[in-house]
């Protein structure tokens, strides 16, 4: 038996008292890799689920589960009753889903609707900024369990995480930050081959794809070169000779992710190229190996003088990528971040997404929970997500959704290698739910969430209510104690942890409030940068006016007197206020509802979620005191209500 120091979250089976007959035995004999580990997947889990030695693959002896194989690599997956048996076929990835399908609802207890499926997008991935040296850029779950030592590693925990990202219909993994350091550099090279392989075999034989980040100027760092000029022969060259060495040694790796001109990496604009010059060079050194470049729209300026009032780094990415739509290759996607900023709690969609209509687009989420509590508060991100996908952009008759315009999905990761692998057990609900969303981008975050809660901690009926309806509540919360109606970047500079409502005003990244003691917000109107007229007319219109813009985005959009009057009356500020007390109450709450848990969870679970709570409620309270008084002091305005708050 192995000996694994982490948890397997929800691939954690247990006894399943009433199952089918058909769990008892399994019949067909895939051929490929991915088909021989679905079927070593069904016979674990019925195993567990059965409470029995094994299943039986007699020929005749009763209904079955049948798993029939054919040729060829798509997704397709179909699960049906056959008589008192089911039948399961597809290729062997399709074989995995659905094994992995079946095996929940059956965790499920559910009766089973039959299933034909194919996932929405073609590549469904995460990225890892993991760093060589073991640690992880805005990692909140541990150190790194790719790299250890400057070096790649393959263990059997790589294994399991395979499995997790198949079993919830992930399909790629770049391992390494985009952000490249030390000898993450060398991932290119010949000196880390053999872990590359190995990796690449692990993820591959759960139908996951290997990709790697890489440098722009590896041809400089890497090769000696003098430049990276990505027009100059010989960095051509380089790129091309590299990826005739690394692709055919690593099978199953897909491509490259690179950040260039972002935040200080290095990129074609330094030598006067455009991004699609930069991202066609690299294109064309992949393409003979059917690999692609996923080039990140995260450019802004980050060096910004906080005096300057005309530059919006809101309107950077659509700035810098909607003139280039038609001038990239066909092997290259545009990868771009859910909205215009950064992350941040409540940002209007990316006005980008959509915006590409000859260009491949990769919509980027962050599971990482970097402005979103950090792990140490329960924020559950799919009711977000589906915002982000299912806003109409309305610029055209068809396919108009952001879910519908988008040719793929990724996210940041959030794991680590923590026990619990994300830090916070309810954050593993984040790395589900986007596998789900990621296959159906209609899926209903309430039905994933309690989905996630049975197959996690188990079918008793008051763990599931209170687990869905903590994970359902939780990001409303969040926002409430933190940082009003769209304005973001409260948060403290560098670490993002925690409240400092100017940290980030006089500083060079762009993202500034502007609060006087009688208005706060940037002006994105027509009037103001003109941000909002980057969406189609209909959407500028709603964004452009504050009678039609969506209240929990109007201090995005808008610069606005304390006094102005919401919706319900209340002012701009006592609305800031109550939302600040009552997202404390309301955390308080969720907290409470856990600890009624207590006699119902696993000691070790309970206690380490309980944990994250009292740290969420005291930095809950932080957030709540400190931008109440802040806007206390400068508008010298009281609460309402007569709350306390500290000149
Ligand atoms: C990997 C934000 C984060 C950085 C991150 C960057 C990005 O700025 O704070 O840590 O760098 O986004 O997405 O590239």
């Amino acid at each position: 038996m192995i000996f694994v120091d982490y948890s397997l979250l929800w691939l954690d089976w247990r006894p399943k008292a009433g199952l089918p007959e058909y769990t008892k035995r399994i019949l067909g004999t895939p051929a490929t890799r991915q088909g021989k580990a679905a079927l070593r997947e069904l016979r674990n889990g019925l195993k567990v689920m059965r409470s029995e030695p094994d299943t039986s693959a007699e020929a005749d002896g009763g209904p079955a589960i049948r798993l029939i194989e054919y040729p060829g690599n798509d997704e397709k997956v179909t699960l049906r009753r056959s008589g008192d048996g089911m039948e399961l076929s597809g290729s062997g990835r399709g074989l995995l889903y659905g094994a992995f399908h079946l095996l929940r609802h059956l965790a499920l207890g559910e009766e089973f609707p039959e299933w034909e499926s194919s996932p929405a997008y073609p590549l469904r991935m995460l990225n890892h900024w993991d760093n060589a040296d073991g640690s992880i850029e805005r990692g909140y779950s541990g150190r790194s369990f790719f790299f250890s030592g400057g070096k790649p590693i393959c263990t059997e925990r790589t294994r399991d995480y395979a499995r997790l990202l198949a079993s919830c219909g992930l399909n790629g993994c770049c391992i390494n930050n985009v952000n490249v350091h030390g000898s993450a550099l060398k991932l290119l090279t010949g000196s880390y081959r053999r872990e590359l392989k190995r990796i690449a075999a692990c993820l591959g034989e759960y139908g996951v794809s290997l990709w790697i980040s890489v440098s722009f100027s590896a041809p400089m760092e890497l090769g000696g070169l003098s430049t990276a000029d990505p027009l100059e022969p010989d960095v051509r060259k380089w790129w091309e000779d590299t990826c005739s060495q690394l692709f055919p040694s690593v099978p199953g790796l897909a491509g490259f992710l690179v950040k260039a001109d972002s935040e200080g990496r290095p990129g074609p604009h330094t030598y006067g190229r455009s991004h699609a010059e930069g991202a066609n060079m690299l294109a064309d050194a992949v393409k003979p190996f059917g690999g692609k470049i996923l080039w990140r729209c995260f450019v802004y300026n980050c060096t910004q003088d906080w005096r300057d009032t005309e530059t919006d780094r809101a309107k950077a990415q659509y700035g810098a990528f909607a003139p280039l739509d038609g001038q990239f290759r066909d092997n290259v996607y545009l990868q771009i971040k859910n909205g215009p900023v950064d992350f941040q709690i409540r940002e209007p969609v990316s006005p980008l997404l959509g915006r590409l209509e000859h260009t491949e687009s990769l919509l980027e989420f962050q599971l990482a929970q970097e402005y979103t509590g950090q792990q140490k508060h329960v924020c559950y991100l799919l009711p977000m997500f589906r915002e982000v996908l299912d806003l109409h952009l309305r610029q055209r008759p068809a396919r108009d959704t952001v879910a519908e315009s988008v040719s793929a999905v990724c996210a940041v990761s959030n794991t680590g290698d923590a026990f619990n692998w994300t830090g916070h057990d309810l954050a593993a609900a984040n790395l589900f739910g986007f596998g789900a969303v990621s296959w159906d981008p209609a899926v209903d975050p309430a039905y994933i969430a309690r989905e996630w809660s049975i197959l996690t901690f188990g079918d008793e009926p008051e763990v599931t209510r209170s687990v869905t309806d903590i994970l359902l509540r939780s990001r409303t919360v969040y926002e409430k104690y933190t940082v009003p109606l769209g304005i973001g970047w409260m948060c403290v500079p560098g670490s993002h942890y925690g409240p400092s409502p100017e940290g980030y005003e006089y500083d060079r990244w762009g993202t500034y409030h502007r609060a006087t003691h009688l208005e706060i917000g940037v002006e994105r109107g027509p009037e103001g940068t003109g941000f909002s007229e980057q969406y189609s007319p209909e959407l500028a219109a709603i964004y452009g006016s504050v009678d039609t813009c969506p209240e929990e985005l109007l201090l995005f959009f808008h610069r606005l007197p304390f006094s102005y009057v919401m919706n319900d009356g209340r002012s701009l500020l006592q609305r800031i206020y109550d939302d600040h007390f009552e997202g404390v109450e309301e955390a308080a709450a969720m907290a409470a509802a856990w600890d009624k848990l207590e006699s119902r969870l696993e000691p070790a679970v309970f206690a380490r979620v309980r944990e994250r709570f009292q740290e969420q409620l005291r930095s809950a309270a932080e957030w709540r005191d400190v931008v109440n008084s802040w806007l206390y002091r400068l508008t010298l305005i009281p609460d309402e209500k007569g709350r306390k708050l500290y000149l």
